[in-house]
């Protein structure tokens, strides 16, 4: 080590904040040191941050040095040409790996993400990039890699960029010639290291700069700035400087020919062992064969998915929902004026709102944190409440206190009524890709509440009624802790649900309808004429104008599942008194979807007004029907199973090789406009539907044989409809068109369109139908 190392070294430990002999408690209630670290900034290619606010981030950037910063890759972005992209294993506690093939740099990009961990903030990483130039590159090709990291908030994190050695460091001669080191000190992550070895014969170089925190998370245009400033750069690559620099960002850039290949190791002071490059091949190599035999085991894919290349969609699609999973951090835009209701009745309504929005200043609310996944790291890169209710149902089967992690992550989020944002745009990172008009949330609007799914499952698997199989479970090790969290669980979602449908429910006179239990009657608040972003059916067809009269179908079937899985804990919790509250509003619901949605004239389940003594219905044919038996309402022996089935299995309506569409093409609305749930077929309604189809298929009822052989036709459709456009164009895709069944919108929509992979380990009944028509024959 060269003099001016050692005295930086020296000063570094002075200047640094006293470390505080034991960790904060926090850490521990952040469930465990596996979950600590993560490539959790999904909108970038690769991004590193801990789970752990005002700490430090890192991210890797790249460009084929002859085209210059133009082709400089940092944020995932649908037009940077990318051929299918992401993980190809993947696993929160271990890591993984990834595959870039960046098409237009001419190269394939490898990242390898490995952590270990000890307990408390003993946790160490390493990641490993590899470039190999494509086909069509030649020879000679010079790709210019950086690596930065950046420390959010000086006063609490030190990230300081201690050495620049030269000589040999490895032990072979070859093996490196510089090694740059990080040093950090942060109050919960404690004393930590980052080695970045830089292979031989490269050109590297190195800078730290000093910037305000809002602009911090601007890594890439800092760092064209640097590139532009005389100072630092020389033909596009950076100078070297070989000073010990203090400043809030430091960015290391490589400029390699050809192949390459380069380690970051992160260790912790207090891990017993320090990373190394070794650590990484061998934990890769176990990771990687124990991530296939542990999916084998939980998700394995069934008739007649057995084909080797089902098996890698089936795992491309499991990683790159795990792979999206983030961690955010930031203040977050709320409408603070509740919209009112009796002014939805005026005509011009909303024209004066939006006015009056445009006007109205946001409040600024938060800091506020969450841990999630996200729908699509290029598009949507950020927590969306009704998705993430879906997301988790793989990642309950996978790993169910990651689920509860989660889950506790979006509920810590609600506020004192119980509401909880849509869509969670925290911080001015997350801001930048979303235009201003959806930035601010509104504390009036709703989102279905998918994620009482999660504590629904929850209950199944503590009472033993669920044989789990996932990764071990502290939660279910240990049964006081699962209960106290269930408790906890049970009084944060018993707020929500009473915020639920204090705010949604409809001001209606249901009472002069015969039979129609009080006030079990709702509607999506916020509303504006086309859209009910609340329903999370965007622009699916309600009535025109909206108006203070109108119930949504979907709606009282979401305060249905809601009311039994209230249920369900109360009964757990053998609280019987709420049980039977729950129980009763729940016996009213059922009522009501009945007395109050059933169109006898259309034959089937509809949106209604009742206005003026008149009760009408809005009946489209599409999704909105399907909501009674999507969500359990419609058992084997129910009068209207029949009904619902035809209307699914209608060729002229919503029936399509490709799967169930959003809407029928008898629809007058049918492709209309925005054409976003008007025709498409969506991912997460088909898995509902086929899931429904599989229970009633192995229900005893009059209707069992028609379920089995409309499921198994489903299934089939859907999976291949997904399977043959990833095939195709190496993409999930956030829809598919209704009658091409080809993918469309949004590119790597890795989110609920994984759901494949639960639907490709559903049974496929093909047996049991073959032994049925064989006794049929029998009996002829
Ligand atoms: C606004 C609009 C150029 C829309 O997957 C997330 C959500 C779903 O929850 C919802 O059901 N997606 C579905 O209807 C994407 C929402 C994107 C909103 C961002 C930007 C203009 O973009």
């Amino acid at each position: 080590m060269r003099l001016p190392t050692l005295l930086f070294r020296a000063l570094a430990t002075l200047l640094a904040p006293r470390p505080s002999d034991a960790l904060p408690d926090a850490i521990d209630s952040r469930n465990v040191s596996s979950l600590l670290w993560g490539p959790y900034r999904p909108n970038l290619y690769l991004g590193i941050r801990p789970r752990v606010p005002e700490s430090v981030f890192m991210g890797l950037m790249w460009a084929n040095f002859d085209e210059g910063h133009k082709s400089l890759r940092h944020t995932c972005e649908q037009n940077d040409g990318m051929g299918g992209y992401g993980w190809t294993a993947y696993d929160a506690r271990k890591g993984g790996t990834q595959l870039i093939p960046d098409v237009g740099n001419k190269i394939n990009i490898t990242t390898e993400f490995v952590k270990i961990s000890e307990g408390q903030s003993r946790g160490n990483w390493g990641l490993r990039v590899k470039g190999v130039p494509r086909e069509e590159a030649g020879h000679g090709l010079k790709t210019s890699v950086v690596f930065y990291v950046s420390m959010e908030a000086t006063e609490k994190c030190q990230v300081c960029r201690l050495e620049a050695a030269e000589g040999k460091i490895g032990p072979r001669d070859d093996e490196a010639v510089r090694k740059v080191v990080f040093w950090i000190k942060h109050p919960i992550l404690g004393i930590s290291e980052i080695h970045l070895p830089i292979p031989k014969h490269d050109i590297s170089a190195i800078a730290s700069i000093n910037t305000t925190e809002d602009v911090l998370w601007k890594s890439k245009s800092l760092f064209v700035d640097l590139l532009k400033n005389e100072a630092h750069s020389k033909r596009g690559s950076l100078v070297l400087s070989d000073e010990p620099a203090m400043g809030n960002a430091h960015f290391v850039q490589m400029v390699f020919h050809d192949r390459f290949e380069f380690d970051i190791l992160y260790s912790s002071q207090a891990a017993t062992l320090e990373m190394t490059s070794l650590d990484i091949t061998t934990e890769m190599e176990t990771n990687r064969e124990s991530f296939a035999e542990r999916f084998s085991s939980i998700f394995a894919p069934q008739w007649p998915f057995l084909t080797e290349s089902h098996l890698t969609f089936a795992l491309n699609m499991f990683s790159n929902l795990l792979g999206g999973l983030g961690y955010f951090h930031g203040d977050m835009k709320v409408f603070e004026s509740h919209a009112a209701d009796y002014e939805e009745k005026e005509p011009e309504f909303w024209e004066k709102l939006a006015e009056a929005r445009r006007r109205e200043k946001p409040q600024t609310k938060g800091p506020f944190e969450l841990l999630t996944h996200v729908p699509s790291r290029a598009n949507f890169p950020r927590g969306f409440l009704w998705d993430e209710g879906f997301h988790l149902l793989p990642v309950v089967d996978w790993d169910l206190d990651l689920a509860l992690e989660v889950l506790q992550s979006w509920l810590g989020l609600m506020d004192r009524d119980g509401w909880i944002a849509r869509e969670q745009v925290l911080g001015p990172e997350t801001r930048s890709k979303v235009p201003p008009d959806f930035q601010t949330q509104s504390p009036e609007v709703a989102n279905p509440p998918t994620l009482f799914w999660v504590v629904s499952r929850y209950v199944n698997i503590l009472s033993g009624a669920e044989q789990y199989a996932g990764h071990e479970s502290h939660h279910l090790n240990d049964r006081e802790s699962g209960t106290d969290l269930l408790m906890r669980l049970y009084s944060l979602l018993k707020r929500h649900y009473e915020w639920f449908r204090r705010t949604q429910r409809a001001d209606v006179e249901a009472h002069s309808i015969p039979n129609a239990a009080l006030g079990e009657g709702y509607r999506w608040r916020g509303r504006t004429p086309g859209y009910s972003l609340a329903s999370g059916l965007d622009d699916y067809p309600r009535a025109e104008p909206p108006d203070v009269t109108e119930l949504h179908v979907d709606a009282l079937c979401w305060v249905g599942v809601m009311a039994r899985t209230l249920a369900q804990v109360a009964e757990y919790l053998q609280n019987d008194q709420e049980l039977s509250t729950f129980r009763r509003h729940y016996d009213g619901i059922q009522r009501n979807i009945e007395v109050l949605h059933w169109s006898d004239g259309g034959g089937l389940y509809c949106d209604t007004r009742i206005h003026d003594g008149l009760h009408t219905f809005t009946c489209p044919k599409g999704y909105i029907s399907l909501f009674p038996f999507i969500t359990g309402f419609i058992g084997p022996e129910h009068p209207r199973l029949n009904a619902t089935l035809d209307l699914i299995r209608d060729p002229e309506g919503l029936w399509t090789s490709s799967g169930i569409r959003s809407l029928s093409p008898e629809s007058t609305r049918y492709g209309e406009g925005d054409n976003y749930w008007r025709g498409p077929i969506w991912i997460n309604i088909n898995y509902l539907i086929i899931e429904q189809l599989l229970h009633l298929a192995t229900t005893p009822g009059p209707l069992r044989h028609r379920c089995r052989d409309i499921y198994k036709e489903l299934r089939r459709n859907v999976v291949e409809t997904v399977y043959n456009d990833w095939e195709k164009t190496g993409f999930a895709w956030e829809q598919y068109h209704p009658e091409t069944g080809v993918g469309q919108r949004t590119q790597h929509f890795t989110g609920w369109t994984a759901l494949v992979i639960k639907l490709m380990s559903f049974p496929d009944l093909e047996e049991e139908g073959v032994r049925h028509k064989l006794g049929a024959l029998v009996k002829e």
